[in-house]
């Protein structure tokens, strides 16, 4: 069988955009599986996160809002709501707001001690660094953004003189890890 030469090239030429394709295809696929191994290891950090393990994975969380009031207009001395729930290595920003006409605070160390802080920020003002309580001022607000990495059952209180005893108490439970 002859085959005419002006066919040779053409098959080769089509034959070599097959192995192209192939090719692509293959390092395509070889390049999506090393992304689902590094966003893998990426999780497994994060699931076994300390404190201080890896900061730049836990900021990178989306963000969850939760909302506090500390008190109300009528001068009521209770955090709204006073049971907190949170996930172990997922991001919050606890938006803490004060529409009542005295200070309150928002103390919980113990559930403080095992969060990774990333910032409060007050509206202009951002603190960093470990955080164990926050004073929140008549008309004033907090949002403090942070991701727990340590599950237990926390008690949440106002300190201002008299409110603990008030009633100005709640709870916060971590679950996970
Ligand atoms: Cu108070």
């Amino acid at each position: 069988m002859v085959i005419p030469k002006t066919v040779v090239p053409k098959m080769l030429s089509s034959k070599q955009v097959l192995q192209g394709k192939s090719l692509r295809l293959w390092l395509r696929a070889f390049m999506l599986r090393i992304l689902i191994v590094v966003a893998i290891a990426g999780a497994i950090q994060l699931s076994t996160a300390s404190a201080l393990a890896a900061p730049q994975n836990l900021a990178k969380q989306p963000l969850i809002n939760v909302e506090v009031r500390l008190g109300d207009a009528d001068g009521s001395l209770q955090f709204y709501p006073n049971t907190l729930a949170f996930e172990a290595g997922r991001r919050y920003q606890l938006h803490l707001v004060n529409d009542s006409p005295t200070k309150h605070y928002f103390t919980a160390k113990d559930f403080a001690d095992g969060v990774w802080n990333q910032k409060v920020d007050t509206g202009g003002v951002e603190v960093k660094g470990a955080i164990h309580e926050i004073e929140v001022r008549p008309g004033a607000y907090a949002d403090w953004v942070f991701v727990p990495v340590r599950a237990g059952n926390y008690p949440l209180r106002c300190v201002v003189p008299g409110h603990t005893e008030a009633g100005m108490v709640g709870s916060i439970q971590v679950e996970g890890q």
